[in-house]
């Protein structure tokens, strides 16, 4: 059984936690990071047996990087709090790393999923950049990944906001790193609030974000 640690950045995510952390693989360690959240997001995620980085500095990338800095296993996972991804899908992801440096998946609807239009339109023209320029065969934007913790923090990756995901993979393509994706499940958020692609700061936000890593 491999040694996981499963980093789950938070921004008041307490509705869909529970069901998230139901679905956290067997011998897998759950690690929220609770970024700032003003609803329950850090008593509910001790309740149901995660354990609880606080990380005051906003932003998606600073969540993530508090949590890979705080695992002790060899390898990490991260993945969405909001239910939209599915933590059953992690250890098929993880079997990959024999022969990856990086495992990312790829959003594969459910079927009658609302997904905007123009948060698709992004990731489809991010993706053609890292194709084009960067040579990585990738199609969506590493919404869910694993990888060894040591070698992801000896990247090196400097964005704290949405831009981290995709300077992650700048770096990787440099760096040389293998980087496999594989399909998996998108669905609904299960509760709460969108603050990406579902609101109109938060798209504005991941657009610059992107287009300064991207560009
Ligand atoms: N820590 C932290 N997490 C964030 C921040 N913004 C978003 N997140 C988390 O990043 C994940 C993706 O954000 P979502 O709000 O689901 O964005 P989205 O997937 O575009 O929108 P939905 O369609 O509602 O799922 C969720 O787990 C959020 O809790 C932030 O500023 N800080
Ligand atoms: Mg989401």
């Amino acid at each position: 059984m491999p040694d996981v640690t499963v980093v789950l950045p938070c921004l008041n995510e307490a509705a869909s936690l529970p069901g998230v952390l139901a679905a956290i693989p067997h011998g897998y360690t759950p690690l929220v990071v609770d970024n700032n959240s003003t609803d329950d997001t850090a008593a509910v995620a001790r309740r149901h047996g995660a354990e609880v980085v606080v990380e005051p500095r906003p932003g998606y990338g600073s969540a993530v990087h508090a949590g890979v800095l705080a695992a002790t296993t060899p390898i990490v996972a991260v993945i969405d709090a909001d239910g939209s991804l599915d933590p059953r899908e992690l250890p098929a992801l993880v079997d990959e790393l024999d022969h990856a440096d990086l495992v990312i998946g790829r959003r594969r609807p459910v079927k009658g999923l609302r997904w905007p239009w123009h948060a698709r339109l992004g990731t489809a023209a991010v993706c053609w950049r890292l194709r084009t320029r960067y040579g990585l065969l990738v199609h969506d934007i590493a919404p869910m990944r694993v990888a060894r913790r040591q070698a992801l923090l000896d990247l090196g990756v400097t964005d704290r906001r949405s831009g981290y995901p995709l300077e992650l993979l700048v770096r990787a393509a440099q760096a040389g790193w293998r980087v496999v994706e594989r399909d998996v499940t998108y669905g609904p958020r299960t509760g709460g609030r969108s603050k990406v692609s579902g609101s109109l700061r938060g798209s504005v936000h991941a657009a610059l974000d992107f287009w300064r890593v991207i560009r």
